[in-house]
């Protein structure tokens, strides 16, 4: 077969279930602009490892910016304005980050998604995020974007029971993906991040998540 079975306008969008797509390096051609945007925001909001309710402390280290920020404590998991490592508000949400969010969103047909918070999470290798829904913010109905960068990881995408054996997806750096609706409540997960170097971003991965929390 000629031509038929090449990529000539680069990888299409991946319909992985009803209200979920991935979006094949979305991130890619906007992600030197991502990278400089992401740099002031994690020199006020450092990563750190939080605290879970059981008193150990997260494999994932994390920041946020936005309005709203994700913490875990010994009080719980919750949205707050302010960054309790510094007292102050989180870093605001960078433009070129609402943008990509606005348009990936729109790609995978959820029209007018305006993001109030987003979850920086940092992987080194060997961290993996175990299995668990996302129910934190206010509007189940809202979807979440999420931006992949360095290091591939395997996405564990679960049913809305726990029980419910995951599918395993290979997202690989640039990848966006988008759900909303039906699968908002999924269960899901990061399988251990397997030893490596990225060329660009180095031994990491870094995944952004964003959500309208509020
Ligand atoms: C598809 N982060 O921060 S994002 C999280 O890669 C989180 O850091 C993971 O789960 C990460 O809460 C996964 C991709 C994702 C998240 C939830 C989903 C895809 C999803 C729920 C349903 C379907
Ligand atoms: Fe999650």
């Amino acid at each position: 077969m000629i031509q038929s079975d090449l990529d000539l306008f680069g990888p299409q969008p991946q319909r992985l279930a009803t209200h979920t797509v991935l979006l094949p390096g979305f991130a890619l051609p906007p992600l030197e602009a991502l990278l400089d945007a992401l740099r002031p925001v994690l020199r006020a909001a450092p990563f750190r490892h939080m605290q879970t309710p059981g008193g150990q402390h997260m494999a994932v280290a994390l920041s946020n910016c936005g309005t709203l920020g994700w913490v875990s404590d010994a009080q719980g998991y919750r949205y707050t304005l302010l960054d309790p490592q510094s007292g102050q508000p989180w870093p605001a949400l960078p433009q070129v980050l609402l943008d990509l969010a606005g348009k990936a969103a729109q790609a995978a047909g959820f029209d007018g998604f305006v993001p109030d918070a987003c979850l920086v999470n940092h992987y080194l290798p060997g961290t993996r995020l175990t299995l668990h829904q996302d129910r934190n913010e206010r509007d189940f109905s809202q979807p979440i974007v999420s931006i992949s960068l360095g290091l591939p990881a395997v996405f564990l995408l679960g049913g809305l029971q726990r029980s419910d054996r995951p599918r395993h997806v290979p997202l690989s750096h640039g990848d966006v993906l988008v759900w909303g609706g039906e699968d908002r409540l999924r269960f899901h997960g990061v399988l251990p991040i397997k030893p490596g170097v990225h060329p660009r971003m180095g031994e990491r991965r870094i995944n952004l998540t964003l959500r309208k929390a509020g």
